[in-house]
């Protein structure tokens, strides 16, 4: 059982003033002894603060009831435990001591050893630790945000750490908040292409610390380094993390890639619609470059960027630092909502199968539920369109030798938000005939809610509920509404 020293001491107070019968003249005194008789260790030998010691009393014509424990001959805690651990402490800045260690036995007669043994424990310092969390490591390649996590850990108690420095590269140090153990650095100036100062977060916050790192080389490898310092002055080994690529910003557009072979689909689109953009491909190598904690890494990488065209899929990936299985469109949920909340606008296009739970981003995107009937039997036949409510936009209609049939198709909650494109929907073919599609037909919808569709108001969020480069029938088309989304509608 491990007793901190002083918590005895409101419980012997307690009891001294309970003794009453001390000095029966026919009782003997107890003995007292500890278990060891000496420590004989010094230099490096020393032990460290966290000690356990083992007592023992006798008492000729009686028994033993409990024991008082003293550290200065003057002060006396008691316990009926024959032992206990001990976390004594170190004077600061000093890095050894010797605690003299006193315990005397009380008898059943509430009299006390006369003569207690005496322990000289001769202690030491140790070091402090400081280590990056290698469950939380740093990506290959940060894009515009490293995200990890430390710990550090003192045998004589965290409470004797007094310091925790992080520095990048070496070059600087800087004082981290000790109860903060998940760090994000970014860029001082995300489009530098050369060494700059760094900002850093502490976990989920939205607020940089007031204080910069020196010495983030951009474009370039990175390493951080980590170390403690505890109350002796004594500094641990530093820790180096793993070597991170620090990919830095170019353009004022982001598009992340969901869908890996429809990649060069949407850069030949967004190229033809002259969108200069940043490429964060979330599927490359296995989803490898995707974040571990999306609601910080992910928010921030995206508040980096006013403009985001952002398209997935129904494909569940497995987050390897919290084991969720999700699809992206869930992960990025809460940091997407953010975003749109600090004024970003977005084109999301997103397919998802008819099963798939919404709650993880109803309402955060422009959707309130699905159709009732399956979306899986709804068809965008070859001769049909996807129709724009606002008619400054295209009709888009599909290249496919029949119909596309991976539509989402879904309700909203017209109180904030607007239909954006409806769908010519057919239903699961019956013979040689498709019947029309009976449920709802909206392909796409928009926020905020326009007064008046056809007026100058702008809207901030799109989201289409397809693989939009499907609808790739007229090919001028498709690249009409980018150029509308991103050159116009997107536009200050
Ligand atoms: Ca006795
Ligand atoms: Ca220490």
């Amino acid at each position: 059982m491990q007793l901190r020293f002083s918590t005895f001491i409101i419980l012997a107070a307690l009891l001294i003033s309970a003794c009453k019968k001390e000095g029966d003249r026919f009782n003997q005194p107890p003995d007292t002894y500890f278990a060891i008789e000496s420590i004989n260790l010094s230099g490096d030998q020393r032990l460290n603060t966290i000690v356990r010691l083992t007592w023992y009393g006798t008492d000729p014509d009686g028994y033993i009831k409990g024991y008082e424990l003293s550290t200065n001959g003057s002060d006396w805690t008691y316990t009926t435990q024959q032992d206990s651990t001990f976390n004594f402490s170190i004077p600061v800045d000093s890095d050894t001591t010797d605690v003299e260690l006193q315990i005397r036995a009380i008898d059943n007669q509430n009299v006390k050893d006369p003569s207690p043994d005496k322990l000289i424990i001769p202690l030491k310092n140790t070091a402090p630790t400081a280590t990056f969390d290698q469950n939380l490591s740093l990506p290959d390649t940060a894009f515009l945000v490293a995200t990890t996590a430390w710990d550090a850990t003192d045998l004589d108690g965290e409470q004797t750490i007094t310091q925790v420095l992080l520095s990048i590269n070496g070059i600087d140090w800087v004082e981290l908040n000790q109860r903060e153990k998940t760090i994000s650095i970014l860029p001082t100036n995300p489009k530098a292409s050369d060494t700059v100062d760094a900002k850093l977060y502490y976990g989920t916050n939205n607020q940089t610390e007031p204080f910069l790192l020196k010495g983030l080389s951009m474009n370039d490898t990175n390493h951080l380094f980590i170390k403690s310092v505890d109350q002796a002055g004594v500094e641990s080994k530093i820790d180096t993390s793993t070597a991170f690529y620090m990919k830095g910003k170019i353009n004022d557009i982001l598009v992340i890639g969901g869908v890996s072979s429809a990649n060069n689909r949407y850069r030949n689109i967004l190229n033809s619609a002259n969108i200069d953009f940043d490429f964060f491909d979330l599927t490359y190598s296995n989803g490898i470059n995707q974040p571990n904690i999306w609601n910080i890494t992910f928010r921030l990488q995206l508040l980096q960027y006013g403009k985001l065209f952002f398209y997935s899929d129904e494909t569940g990936y497995t987050n390897p630092y919290t084991n969720v299985k999700q699809i992206l469109l869930e992960f990025a949920a809460s940091s997407l909502q953010e975003y749109a909340n600090l004024g970003g606008k977005y084109l999301i296009t997103s397919y998802f199968d008819h099963d798939q739970p919404i709650d993880g981003f109803r309402g955060v995107l422009p959707i309130q539920s699905l159709s009732t009937k399956n979306y899986a039997d709804a068809n965008l036949l070859k001769d049909s369109f996807a129709l724009p409510i606002d008619t400054n936009y295209p009709a888009l209609n599909t290249q496919k030798p029949v119909a596309i049939t991976k539509l989402g198709l879904f309700n909203i909650d017209t109180t904030d938000t607007d239909v954006f494109y409806t769908g010519q929907l057919s239903d699961r073919r019956v013979g040689r005939n498709y019947p029309p599609w009976p449920d709802t037909k909206i392909l796409a919808s928009a926020r905020p809610k326009k007064q008046n569709i056809n007026s100058n108001e702008r809207y901030n969020q799109i989201f289409f509920s397809v693989q939009l480069w499907e609808l790739n029938g007229d090919k001028t088309a498709l690249i009409n509404l980018f150029d509308r989304i991103f050159n116009t509608e997107f536009q200050e």
